[in-house]
């Protein structure tokens, strides 16, 4: 039996990373589900796991740890996974973190405020987002988009070259999520589009739908009923992203 508990919620972008590489490289561990719209990142319990509250965590034996990148990186070592993931190369490597590092102050906020404004907001405030909120969040997002085609992606397969890595992994299930809201991410871009296919097919599809399932079901999930007190969080939540 494995040691290695991983707390997640597939609804959240950063755990499908985390998930789905763990799967993808037969990594043993203990899916341990935080479920957010219950509020289980409150508990007591995972509050000693990582006392910042925050899905993707990891427990191994004693060791614990946050933030999902950190963890991919733990894991491509210590399970000493094929090298195209986390390439030993110096120059490779240091392509898959610069990605890692842009996307925190980039795809990933931006994919999320796209997501938060379209797709939560009928369901927090009861009427569909205004074009006022959402037409500069998409066109951020769009900018983005680009910036990953032209300085990342450029004309190689992926993003470290012709086999895929952590920073691709890393950057389809960001985008994945405003596609769960009904944007056509993939309109008028053959190029990012590809990529998709490609990274999704070194993944395999079966595990990229299976770890995507539940962020495609988010309408079924928001009409189950919620504490008060939790949509009132994500409320402001929503009001963050349309400041
Ligand atoms: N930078 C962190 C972000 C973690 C994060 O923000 N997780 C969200 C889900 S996507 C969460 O746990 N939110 C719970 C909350 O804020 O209550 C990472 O990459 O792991």
């Amino acid at each position: 039996m494995s040691d290695l508990t991983l707390y997640l919620d597939l609804v959240s972008q950063p755990c499908r990373a985390v998930y789905v590489f763990a799967k993808a490289n037969n990594i043993p561990f203990k899916h341990e589900e935080v479920l957010l719209f219950r509020g289980d990142q409150m508990a007591e319990d995972f509050g000693k796991v990582n006392p910042l509250r925050k899905v993707p965590s990891l427990k191994d034996g004693d060791f614990t740890m946050a933030e999902s990148t950190a963890i991919l990186q733990y894991l491509a070592n210590k399970y000493k996974t094929p090298d195209h993931w986390y390439p030993s190369d110096l120059q490779k490597r240091a392509r898959v973190d610069e990605y890692l590092a842009w996307q925190h102050t980039n795809t990933r906020p931006h994919a999320a405020r796209v997501f938060w404004i379209k797709g939560m907001t009928p369901y927090l405030l009861g009427h569909e987002a205004t074009p006022e909120h959402l037409n500069p969040a998409l066109s951020e997002f769009n900018t983005t988009l680009k910036s990953i085609e032209t300085k990342f992606l450029q004309d190689k397969p992926f993003f470290a070259g012709d086999e895929v890595s952590i920073a691709d992994l890393v950057a389809i299930v960001e985008i994945m999520q405003p596609i769960s809201a009904g944007v056509d991410v993939f309109e008028d871009k053959p190029k990012l589009s590809a990529w998709k296919h490609r990274v999704e097919e070194a993944i395999g599809a079966d595990l990229f739908k299976e770890a995507h399932e539940s962020i495609m079901r988010i309408k079924e999930m928001q009409s189950r009923p919620i504490s008060p007190e939790l949509k009132e969080r994500l409320k402001a939540r929503l009001a963050y992203f349309t400041r």
